[in-house]
């Protein structure tokens, strides 16, 4: 079905479009699946900036000839509780899925596991990863740098990437509590999204070429966004870029743009992963003490305030029943890579 402002379509359908696209620009079938599978999933879940549009992202990138097409990520065990995979210039989520199964199995023997994922090219949130493990009935945490984009709190000039940090928490009889979110004010994909409708941004999102605040989606792409929460996001953003990069051996989000060098591809570089299972400090009574979790979430929402995700899960059942509705814009431009 079309209207002037949108396209609805099925998952099915644009799961489809989205493997036809990658193939058309020569990604390799099983990374097409893996990166299907969380383009649907951002869109279906009510996330613009990481669904579908990613698309068109994933497709500039594959033109920069920055990610290798057809990589195959290699598993390592570089210690009991370590796992690593490299993903050889590939894009990150086929490196996650075959990582995954070992990440699970050490987290179950040791109690905690962490798993790094290096030489991979990240486009995605991080949601997708984070559901893998709680669905483990596991703990998780995600980071990845990106390019730097995003100015230190009381600074001008970009250092850090929109950096995201995604948390979860199994829950016996609700989907799992998740966050997921840019220590930047907002994701990148938000302002691009902004920019792309012709709409001005809110205050305090960005700062221009000159260092003064702007509502120009433009000006503040060219300039430099603005970390969320001042100086609390400034170090959460810091964080990132130590975790996921020199301590797993891979780039910051300083040296990830100028690999690029103004090709304009996703940013480069690696990912960390933490899980942990619950068993290792509980034991027997590891259940008991996941379920007292859910007196705090009560505590939440019994006053009217709403848990992370739950926007989400609303979007996902509405998606799964009806379908998701794409901008005429963006489905014009995506119909336009199949030409
Ligand atoms: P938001 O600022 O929208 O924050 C998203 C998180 O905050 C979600 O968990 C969301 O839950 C929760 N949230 C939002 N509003 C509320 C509220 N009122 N009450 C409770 N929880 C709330 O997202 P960002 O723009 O920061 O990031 C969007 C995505 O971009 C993320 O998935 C991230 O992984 C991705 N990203 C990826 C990067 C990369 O390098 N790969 C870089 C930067 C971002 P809900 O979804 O239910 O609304
Ligand atoms: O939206 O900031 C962003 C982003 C960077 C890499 C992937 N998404």
């Amino acid at each position: 079905m079309t209207d002037t402002d949108g396209v609805k379509m099925s998952l099915d359908a644009l799961a489809d479009m989205s493997r036809t696209i990658l193939t058309r620009h020569g990604l390799a079938p099983a990374h097409i699946e893996a990166v299907t599978r969380t383009i649907v999933a951002g869109e279906r879940d009510g996330c613009a900036s990481h669904g579908a549009y990613r698309l068109l992202v994933c497709i500039n990138t594959l033109k920069t000839g920055k990610v290798v097409r057809d990589a195959e990520p290699r598993v390592a065990e570089p210690a009991p509780a370590l796992a690593r995979v490299d993903a050889g210039g590939g894009f990150a989520q086929l490196a996650f899925e075959r990582g995954l199964p070992l990440l699970v199995q050490k987290a179950r023997a040791n109690g905690i596991a962490a798993l790094a994922i290096n030489h991979c090219v990240h486009f995605a949130a991080l949601w997708p990863e984070i559901e893998a493990l709680t669905e483990q009935g596991l703990v998780a945490f995600a980071c990845t740098p990106s390019h730097a984009w995003v100015a230190p709190a009381g600074g001008t000039r970009p250092i850090f990437g929109t950096n995201p940090i995604a948390f979860g928490w199994p829950r016996a009889d609700s989907p799992p509590f998740i966050f997921d979110f840019a220590t930047s004010a907002v994701a990148r994909g938000e302002i691009e999204l902004h920019r792309r409708a012709g709409k001005a941004i809110p205050e305090g999102w960005g700062v221009d070429a000159d260092g003064h605040p702007s509502t120009d989606p433009q000006a503040v792409l060219q300039g430099a966004m603005l970390t969320f929460g001042g100086h609390k996001g400034s170090a959460l953003a810091a964080m990132v870029e130590l975790l996921a990069g020199p301590l797993i051996g891979d780039l910051t989000s300083a040296e990830s743009i100028a690999l690029d060098a103004g090709a304009g591809s996703s940013p480069i570089g690696g990912e960390f992963v933490l899980a942990i299972d619950p068993a290792g400090f509980l034991g027997a009574e590891a259940a008991a003490h996941i379920a007292r979790a859910e007196a705090l979430f009560t505590g939440i929402t019994d006053q009217g305030a709403r848990l992370p995700s739950q926007r989400r899960y609303d979007a996902r059942a509405r998606s799964m029943r009806d379908g998701v509705v794409l901008p005429r814009a963006l489905y014009d431009d995506l119909q336009a890579l199949l030409a």
